[in-house]
């Protein structure tokens, strides 16, 4: 008989820390740049706290054309979500069905409705603050403990944020800032590579900016023959935790870019998988978008040399959720 291998067990033991009421980890501490207690000890919005009716009046107000560009992704292959599954579309009946007088309806009416199973992982989107948390504790000290599959996330719910997010977009371009069309797999973004392409548009980055970081990655991904040794490299550019301390001085409320994780893979020495998330996630409670589609916004920025713009995207409300599916529209 073939022998079927036990799956790994490390063994456990109880942890060595206490859960209040609140449902925080008692003596959790943040790293050290953290937004931990300045929005409020109960606080679940993180950043979107930087997103007040002032900044937003401003921002609305840099609308000049009416031209709109969306960041969103299809969803529906091809999408490049990383290690998850494709999204599953189902149509439970069909206008088509009906015309065949095979479903609801035949010559007079016909109704199509359609499921979409996927993981709010998986396209253009928002990673709650259940999504990653390290040592126990997610952002404002709550407990990881809290987020599990029956129950889904009891604090820190991506429903927190419904009100949307809206406010000043700041495309920094660096990818071309560096002459490339975009940005070798592993390349680090610090804050010199986001000081430079700023310095170099003439843009200014300020509290409570969305700061959209093109790199030209999604752009060239989805272009690549389908199992080429390119389309199936999971590295990518992206955001360096030599960053952090940078986003956390701009009072930056969102930053985003063209990749799947955001921050760059694999990590830089000396950061495990995770490093990043969890100090934008859990220290910072910065809201981080992912797999944004920056090409045609990013060139209309280097054409008319306007690298900001009025954003709005609105995360659904699932209770409980630790993402969601977003499609950011930027007007310019
Ligand atoms: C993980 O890899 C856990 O997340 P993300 O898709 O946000 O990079």
């Amino acid at each position: 008989m073939r022998e079927i291998p036990e799956p790994p067990f490390a063994g456990w033991e109880p942890p060595g820390y206490r859960v209040d009421a609140a449902g925080k980890v008692v003596g959790a501490t943040p790293g050290p740049h953290h937004n931990w207690g300045r929005f409020g000890a109960d606080d679940q919005r993180g950043t979107a706290n930087h997103l007040t009716p002032e900044r937003i009046a401003a921002a609305a107000a840099l609308v000049r054309t009416g031209k709109r560009f969306s960041l969103a992704l299809p969803i529906g292959p091809p999408t490049p979500g990383g290690y998850r599954a494709e999204p599953l579309h189902l149509y439970r009946f069909a206008a088509g069905d009906g015309v065949l007088g095979s479903g609801r309806g035949g010559a007079a009416f016909q109704v199509s409705d359609d499921y979409v199973v996927m993981a709010l992982q998986a396209s253009t989107q928002l990673d709650g603050f259940g999504h990653v948390g390290g040592d126990s504790a997610l952002y404002n000290g709550y407990w990881a403990g809290l987020v599990t599959a029956t129950g889904g996330a009891k604090r820190l719910g991506v429903h927190h944020l419904r009100d949307g997010i809206v406010g000043r977009a700041v495309v920094l371009d660096v990818a071309r800032h560096l002459g490339l069309a975009h940005l070798e797999p592993g390349f680090p973004i610090g804050p010199d590579e986001l000081d430079g392409a700023a310095n170099a548009q003439g843009v200014h980055v300020g509290a409570g900016d969305i700061v959209l970081v093109h790199t030209g990655h999604v752009g060239w991904k989805v272009g690549l023959a389908p199992g080429s040794p390119d389309a199936l490299n999971r590295s990518e550019p992206g955001i360096s935790t030599r960053a952090v301390p940078w986003l956390h001085d701009h009072d930056v409320a969102m930053i985003a870019t063209d990749t799947a994780a955001c921050s760059v893979v694999p990590p830089e020495p000396g950061d495990e998988f995770l490093t990043w998330h969890v100090a934008a996630l859990r220290d910072l409670g910065l809201l981080v978008g992912e797999l944004f589609d920056l090409d045609e916004l990013a060139a209309d920025c280097a054409a008319d040399g306007v690298w900001e713009g009025f954003f709005v995207a609105a995360p659904m409300p699932i209770v409980g959720a630790s993402g969601s599916p977003l499609n950011p529209i930027v007007v310019k």
